[in-house]
């Protein structure tokens, strides 16, 4: 086995350098505002570069330090602001506090969640 050193030494060498990690994850945003704090509430997390999610998709993808803070943390993190990250459950305290068009269960039967990012949820889309 003459590969493993060099595996091994490209590994620590990887390990050192830690390049940027981006992970995706599979969130149940409705809008706007869910946008904006789960992408809040992931940059505030120390080692986060960046977090950018896509409302078509309700995928946010993360960009971040793997030596700084694991996938776990960052879906931990998104369940904590009361969204669903990939196969973690949304936190029912968290989830409750969010404007009721956040809620999957309200949110249909509310219809006030404005479709865009930066629009706010207080406010239906074209009503006055
Ligand atoms: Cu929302």
């Amino acid at each position: 086995m003459r590969i493993l050193p060099i595996f091994l030494f490209v590994f620590a060498f990887v390990a050192m350098a830690a390049p940027p990690k981006t992970l995706v994850i599979q969130t149940n945003a409705q809008c706007g505002m869910c946008k904006t704090s789960i992408e809040k509430q992931l940059t505030n997390l120390d080692g986060v570069k960046e977090a950018v999610l896509d409302l078509d998709t309700k995928q946010v993808t993360v960009t971040y330090n793997g030596k700084k803070v694991n996938e776990n943390e960052l879906r931990q993190t998104i369940a904590n602001t009361g969204y669903q990250a990939d196969d973690v459950a949304p936190n029912p305290e968290a989830q409750a506090k969010l404007m009721a068009c956040c809620q999957p269960k309200k949110a249909k039967a509310s219809g006030c969640c404005a479709p865009k990012a930066g629009a706010s949820c207080g406010k239906k889309e074209g009503v006055k």
